[in-house]
This record gives structure tokens, C-alpha cells and sequence, in this order.
């Protein structure tokens, strides 16, 4: 499984700008990852939150509607509050905060999109 973070604050949603693999590189994607053997989705997700953008979150809810990756892999994503700290590009090329419209123009990861009505509802409008 790999899991998802949708970081809203303000009514802005953090998106995170791939740097690999090349076919994938320049897409912008909910920031997470794989989930390692003995790990909950949720303390998958709080990891790789910390070890991508260097910020303590607090998963909630999941978004609906889980997503099939190439490879078997089965996409899931989850609401998340920042605890503390200010994300930072540790693993992504580039961040960026989006409103409803950025969130719409944005050039996102095939996968993702799903959950662009469900996000958009939650943020700025225009
Ligand atoms: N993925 C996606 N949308 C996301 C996050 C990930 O479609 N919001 C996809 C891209 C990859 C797969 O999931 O095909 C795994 O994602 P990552 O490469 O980000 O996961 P890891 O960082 O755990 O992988 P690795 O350490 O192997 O690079």
C-alpha cells in the first residue's frame, strides 16, 4: 500500500512536486509513500511526512475511494493536521500551497486526481 497526505491549512492544500522517476518527475502529487512491513497506513504516512517535508502530523480522516497503481499497489489518501514544524522540500523538487482553482490547473499524478472534487470543497475558493 502507499498512502497519501492531504495537508489543508488556511484553506490552502500543500501540494509536493516529484522529482523521480523521470515519467512521474514534474507532476505535482499528495505528498507520502510506501507503507514498510509491521507499519499502520497512518504511522506509514506520519513517517514519510517527516522524512519528506520535516514536519509532525496527525492523520484523520481518509478520503474516499482508494486508488490502483501500477504494480499491485493500492493508493490511499488521508486528511492530515500539522503539528508542528514548516514543510520543506526534503525529497520533492518544489512545494506549493494551492486554492481550489491551483488545485484544479495543477499538472497532478494521474492517480491523484480522484481526489480533486473531495479536496476542492475543503479549500479557498476563487
Ligand atoms: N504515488 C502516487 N500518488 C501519490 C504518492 C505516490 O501516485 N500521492 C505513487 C508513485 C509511485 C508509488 O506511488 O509509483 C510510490 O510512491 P513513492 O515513490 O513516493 O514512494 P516511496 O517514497 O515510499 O518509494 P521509494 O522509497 O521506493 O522511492
Amino acid at each position: 500500500m502507499v498512502v497519501a497526505g492531504a495537508l489543508v491549512a488556511n484553506g490552502l492544500l500543500l501540494l509536493a512536486q516529484r522529482s523521480r522517476p523521470p515519467e512521474l518527475a514534474g507532476m505535482w502529487e499528495l505528498p507520502g509513500g510506501k507503507v514498510e512491513p509491521g507499519e499502520s497506513p497512518e504511522g506509514a504516512l506520519e513517517r514519510e511526512l517527516r522524512e519528506e517535508l520535516g514536519v509532525e502530523t496527525v492523520v484523520g480522516q481518509q478520503l474516499a475511494g482508494d486508488v490502483d497503481l501500477a504494480g499491485g499497489l493500492v493508493l490511499r489518501a488521508y486528511r492530515v493536521e500539522l503539528m508542528s514544524g514548516t514543510p520543506a522540500p526534503l525529497d520533492h523538487s518544489d512545494l506549493r500551497w494551492v486554492d481550489a482553482r491551483g488545485l484544479v490547473g495543477a499538472d497532478l499524478v494521474d492517480a491523484d486526481r480522484a481526489w480533486v472534487p473531495e479536496l476542492s470543497g475543503m479549500l479557498r475558493q476563487p
